[in-house]
C-alpha cells in the first residue's frame, strides 16, 4: 500500500470517536478517564481535562529502546486486559520504534528510527526498556553495531522528555546484580538530563499510561521522588496499604509457605516480604485488570522489593525487611472486633474521605474493616526472629 493511502487511512481511524477505537462505550471511557485521574492524585475535575487530552492530543511520538532486559515491560503493557489497556496505550502514542513490536529488520529498521528522529526533533517521548553496560565501553548490548550508552545518548539528545521503565532501566535492576559483570547501570547514569524511572518488575501498565497521559494533558511529567519516581506513585509505602497489614499488626505470621497461617491469608513478613521497606502502589492498582487480590503479597508471595533499588534484587528473599513504620496507621481497625461490628464500609469511606487519604488509602481501609475478625492466636515474636514491630 502507498504511503499516500495509508496516511488517509490513519486519519480516517483517528476522525472516529476514541470509545469506537477502543471499543468501550462512552460511559466506560469517561470511567477510565476518572481512574486514571485517581491514580494520578489529582484533584476533582481533573478527568476532564484528561478526557479531551486524550480525545484531542496529537499523538506523540515514541521511540523505545531495549537493552539488558526480558521484554517482561513490554509484555505487561500488552497483557493488561480491562478496559483494553494496551489499545489505549497504542491509541494515545504513536509508537515509531519498538524493537519487539515491528516487523522490520536490519537496515530498514534503523531507517525507522532515524526517521521518527528527525520528523519529530524534539517533541519525541523516549522509553527506554532495560539497563545499559557500561564496562569494556559498553560491548556487551549493541543494536546494528551501535552500543546502548551511544544509542541511549543519540536517542535522547533531541527527546521531549525521557522515561526509563522497568527497574533495569531505573537503576540496572536484574542485570546489575553482584557481581554485575557487564556494569550495568540504570539509564539516567548516563544521561546528563532529567529522567523518570517507572521501576518495577515489570513495572504496572497504569504508572507508565498516566506518566504519558501527564504529559499529554498538561504538558509535563509528573512531580518525582529523589529517585526520579512519580510520587503519584511511589510515595506510599506497601506495608501501609496492604491487606494483610491488620495480620502484622497483630502478630499472626505465615512461617513457612503452606502452613496453617499461609493458608489463613496471614502476613508475609516472616518470609522475607519486603513491603515495610519498598514504594510502591502495587496493592492499590493491582496487576493485570483481573480482580482483587492480584499482585504479588495478595497471591501468597512475599513481595521481593522489585521497585526497590538495594532491596530488589539486592536482598535475599527470604530474609527479614528492614521496618520503616512501625506504627499502625490510625486507619486501620482495631483487630479483634468481630466481622459486621465494626465501622460499616459506607462509614469507612466518610472517614477515608474526612482523613483525606488517597484512593489507594481508603480502598485498603474498606478492605480492612470488612475482614475484621476475633483474633487467632498471635504467633509469638522475639527479638530473635527479627519481629519486633
Ligand atoms: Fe524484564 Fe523490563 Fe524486569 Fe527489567 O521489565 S520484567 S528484567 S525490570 O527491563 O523486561
Ligand atoms: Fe503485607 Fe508484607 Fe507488610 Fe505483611 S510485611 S503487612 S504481607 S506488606
Ligand atoms: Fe514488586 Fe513487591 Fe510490587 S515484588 S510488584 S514491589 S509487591
Amino acid at each position: 500500500m502507498m504511503h499516500k493511502e495509508l496516511k488517509e487511512l490513519a486519519e480516517a481511524w483517528y476522525a472516529r470517536p476514541i470509545e469506537d477505537r477502543l471499543g468501550m462505550t462512552r460511559r466506560g471511557f469517561m470511567q477510565f478517564c476518572a481512574t486514571l485521574a485517581t491514580t494520578l492524585g489529582l484533584s476533582r475535575g481533573a478527568e476532564a481535562q484528561i478526557q479531551k487530552a486524550i480525545e484531542q492530543a496529537r499523538r506523540p511520538s515514541v521511540i523505545w529502546l531495549h537493552f539488558q532486559e526480558c521484554t517482561g515491560c513490554t509484555e505487561s503493557m500488552l497483557r493488561a486486559e480491562h478496559p483494553t489497556l494496551e489499545k489505549l496505550i497504542l491509541d494515545v502514542i504513536s509508537l515509531d520504534y519498538h524493537e519487539t513490536l515491528f516487523a522490520a529488520a536490519g537496515h530498514q529498521f534503523e531507517a525507522a528510527r532515524i526517521q521518527a528522529m528527525t520528523e519529530n526533533k524534539g517533541k519525541y517521548l523516549l522509553v527506554i526498556e532495560g539497563a545499559i553496560p557500561t564496562r569494556e565501553n559498553g560491548i556487551y548490548c549493541k543494536i546494528g553495531g551501535h552500543t546502548a550508552i551511544d544509542l541511549a545518548r543519540e536517542c535522547a539528545a533531541d527527546a521531549a522528555a525521557v522515561i526509563a521503565i522497568g527497574s533495569c532501566a531505573a537503576w540496572g535492576g536484574m542485570p546489575s546484580t553482584s557481581p554485575n559483570p557487564t556494569g550495568a547501570t540504570g539509564v539516567d547514569s548516563i544521561l546528563d538530563r532529567p529522567v523518570v524511572n517507572i521501576p518495577g518488575c515489570p513495572p504496572n501498565p497504569y504508572n507508565f499510561l498516566a506518566t504519558v497521559v501527564h504529559f499529554l494533558t498538561f504538558g509535563t511529567l509528573p512531580e518525582v521522588d529523589h529517585e526520579g519516581r512519580p510520587l503519584f506513585a511511589y510515595s506510599r509505602l506497601i506495608h501501609d496499604h496492604c491487606e494483610r497489614r491488620a495480620h502484622f499488626d497483630a502478630g499472626r505470621f505465615a512461617m513457612e509457605f503452606g502452613d496453617e497461617g499461609h493458608r489463613k491469608g496471614y502476613c508475609l513478613y516472616k518470609l522475607g516480604c519486603k513491603g515495610p521497606e519498598t514504594y510502591a502502589n502495587c496493592p492499590t492498582v493491582l496487576f493485570g485488570d483481573v480482580g482483587a487480590g492480584t499482585w504479588p503479597v495478595g497471591c501468597g508471595h512475599p513481595c521481593i522489593g522489585c521497585t526497590e533499588q538495594g532491596v530488589g534484587f539486592e536482598k535475599p528473599i527470604h530474609t527479614l525487611a528492614q521496618l520503616k513504620s512501625v506504627h499502625p496507621p490510625i486507619s486501620f481497625p482495631r483487630i479483634h472486633e468481630q466481622q459486621g461490628s465494626g465501622a460499616k464500609t459506607g462509614e469507612a469511606a466518610v472517614i477515608a474521605a474526612v482523613a483525606g487519604a488517597a484512593a489507594g488509602a481508603g480502598a485498603m481501609l474498606a478492605r480492612n474493616l470488612g475482614k475484621a475478625r476475633p483474633a487467632d492466636a498471635p504467633a509469638e515474636r522475639t527479638d530473635k526472629d527479627g519481629g519486633s514491630a
